[in-house]
């Protein structure tokens, strides 16, 4: 016997007989066994009980503290290391085995070399711990267009997590053992030192491995790293995309449902918009806004040629902080129960607290010490709180269906205090894929270094896309073919800011307006003018009744620039030619043909 299935024998003898019927699974995990030394296996199977358990043992060790049981039932407050509470952009590499197949847009890192890396990190590191295998699913169970992994942690808040924002335990084992394939993750939390910490995916390998952080884009590794890194170059391969976009249902007065797909970036508003509740005189004409997902949607042509979306998640891993009443009753009332909150902070009475929310005066911060304002926000501010989306008053069985919905307008967005009109339309799929490429935004508390920088997001999927961005706006321009049905492509920006530095427009049940106008001109109903830029509303086009609304504000909001966006399209063209030959010559020509309109 070899010193390897030697101590595969070991770890089996300690914790029983291989949990599954697969072959390569029961190999994989016995070799994980092996090299990071648990003393125990723990093979999840999503049952109540076991997730009972799990938390019970949290709450013993200090990983959960229990909230106020009267106010947020069966809620848990987790503190993180705190150098441990965002996505670490910097430390997350695509490991393709051809470096410009990861592109400029990803730091890489040569396959062998990174497996070496890791597996340096990785070997013992779970001794003395439990091992957690994970087997989930992303999107519906019965879905074709949904995918299966296996997340395998020692951290049971991941395992809790994991249960919450996927479709985790038996049934996902059952599909798995069934089709034979599925996305390997290995993860450990390590020491949490940021020097020790890396977030490695291998697209061609479809392996993930993910050392020295809980924090969840980080750590579950069902979200960013399966969903849309590996799924992204998935999705390449096999002609569907995998995108950061919400994906929200507006029901009409006559009862129909159009479903609309946005990408914004980290902290730009999706869970907002995909929650959103509409102003009073819509809700007394009945329109209604039905939540399929907030984060993550997985499209593919259908049958008819048109595209649909699924949400590959179960759950919302949202920003707590500007949560309120008045900003997104829809969320809170989705985490007045069964929710894990994560460095909120906390009031006198057990209950999770952040900036924004209402006027009272926590008691503690974040990080567990008494509240004292002069030492920065109460919460930190990329706080969140996992919940399962059926609770959500808004949730819709439509995020259930197998064959997903139809997408009716595709929307792009990002946070811009100047320039960026509040919505213009693409005039077609090429010029809207520029749009999309053309992305920038505010950097936000999502991941660690500076907030408030202006920087390129295309298609909100900088620190996701897992391969190359110039061959990745080449498979958008893909669609673009005979026989397919593709939705309008729109841009907004909810952001913009007046001299005073305030917002000009009031957003969140307010863009209920900008979305009518955007259903009604995918039908080819509403008013706008044409400019190089697409095609703008005039007030007249919006239906801005009950809203007040400065006259001055919304001029600003609704203006087309000439100048600056002359100044925006060299800057666009420069970020083009970063990627070289690689880059497609479509998307360059449409670029210098707006120049040009542009004078
Ligand atoms: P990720 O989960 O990081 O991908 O973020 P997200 O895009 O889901 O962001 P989210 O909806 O949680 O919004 C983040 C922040 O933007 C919160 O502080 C919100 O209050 C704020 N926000 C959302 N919608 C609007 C809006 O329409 N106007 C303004 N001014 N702020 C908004
Ligand atoms: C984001 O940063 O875009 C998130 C949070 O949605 S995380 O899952 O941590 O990436
Ligand atoms: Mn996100």
């Amino acid at each position: 016997m070899n010193a390897l299935s030697k101590e595969v024998a070991e770890v089996t003898r300690k914790t029983g007989a291989p949990a599954t019927t697969l072959p390569a699974l029961e190999a994989w995990v016995a070799e994980v066994a092996a090299l990071t030394q648990p003393d125990a296996i723990h093979w999840c199977d999503g049952s109540d009980e076991e997730n009972e358990a799990l938390i019970a043992k949290m709450l013993t060790d200090g990983t959960l503290l229990k909230l106020n049981e009267r106010t947020h039932p069966d809620s848990y407050l987790h503190r993180s290391h705190p150098d441990d509470v965002a996505r670490v952009e910097h430390l997350t590499f695509v490991c393709s085995r051809n470096r410009d197949d990861a592109g400029p847009n990803n730091p890489w890192m040569a396959p062998d070399e990174a497996h070496a890396k890791m597996d340096a990190l990785f070997d013992g590191c779970m001794r003395g711990r439990t091992m957690y295998v994970i087997p989930y699913c992303m999107g519906p169970i019965d879905s074709p267009l949904a995918r299966c992994g296996v997340e395998i942690t020692d951290s049971p808040y991941v395992v809790a997590n994991m249960r919450i924002m996927t479709r985790m335990g038996a049934a996902a084992l059952a599909r798995i053992e069934r089709e034979g394939t599925f996305v390997k993750g290995l993860h450990s939390t390590g020491e949490l030192d940021p020097n020790r910490r890396f977030i490695m995916h291998f697209p061609e390998e479809l392996t993930i491995k993910s050392y020295g952080s809980g924090y969840g884009g980080n750590a579950l590794l069902g979200k960013k790293c399966h969903a849309l890194r590996i799924a992204s170059w998935q999705a390449r391969e096999e002609g569907w995309l995998a995108e950061h976009m919400l994906i929200v249902g507006i029901e009409n007065p006559k009862g129909e449902t159009r479903y609309i797909a946005a990408a914004f970036p980290s902290a730009c508003g999706k869970t907002n918009l995909a929650m959103l509740i509409p102003p009073e005189g819509y809700r007394r004409d009945g329109w209604k806004v039905w939540t399929v997902g907030d984060d993550i949607c997985w499209m593919r042509p259908g049958a008819d040629g048109r595209l649909y979306a699924i949400n590959p998640e179960a759950g919302f891993f949202g920003v707590a902080p500007g949560t309120s009443s008045k900003s997104n009753p829809n969320a809170l009332a989705t985490i007045r129960r069964n929710t894990i909150f994560t460095n909120v902070a906390l009031t006198a009475d057990g209950q999770p607290w952040w900036e924004g929310l209402d006027d009272r005066v926590p008691a503690f911060d974040w990080r567990g010490n008494a509240y004292d304002s002069k030492r920065g926000p109460a919460a930190h501010p990329n706080a969140r709180f996992t919940v399962s989306a059926r609770q959500c008053p808004s949730w819709t069985p439509a995020a259930e269906a197998a064959q997903g919905v139809p997408i009716s307008a595709i929307v792009f967005g990002g946070r811009r205090a100047s320039l960026v009109p509040l919505v213009f339309q693409a005039r077609d799929w090429r010029h809207g894929v520029l749009v999309g490429a053309a992305m920038g935004s505010e950097t936000t508390a999502a991941a660690t270094g500076q907030v408030g920088v202006m920087r390129r997001d295309p298609m909100a999927m900088k620190p996701f896309c897992g391969y190359n961005f110039a061959d990745y706006f080449a498979h958008w321009l893909s669609f673009d073919r005979p026989g397919l049905k593709l939705p309008p492509i729109f841009h907004v920006n909810w952001f913009r800011k007046g001299a005073d530095g305030r917002f000009l427009w009031p957003g969140f049940g307010e863009n209920m307006r900008v979305l009518e106008w955007i259903l009604d001109r995918a039908e080819g109903r509403a008013g706008a003018v044409e400019t190089p830029i697409g095609h703008l509303p005039r007030a007249d086009d919006l239906n801005l009744d009950g809203l007040d609304l400065d006259g001055a504000a919304l001029q600003t909001l609704l203006t087309f620039d000439r100048d600056g966006w002359r100044a925006e399209f060299d800057s666009l063209g420069a970020y083009l030619d970063e990627f070289g030959a690689r880059m497609p010559q479509a998307l360059k020509d449409e670029q210098r043909r707006i120049r040009e309109l542009l004078g």
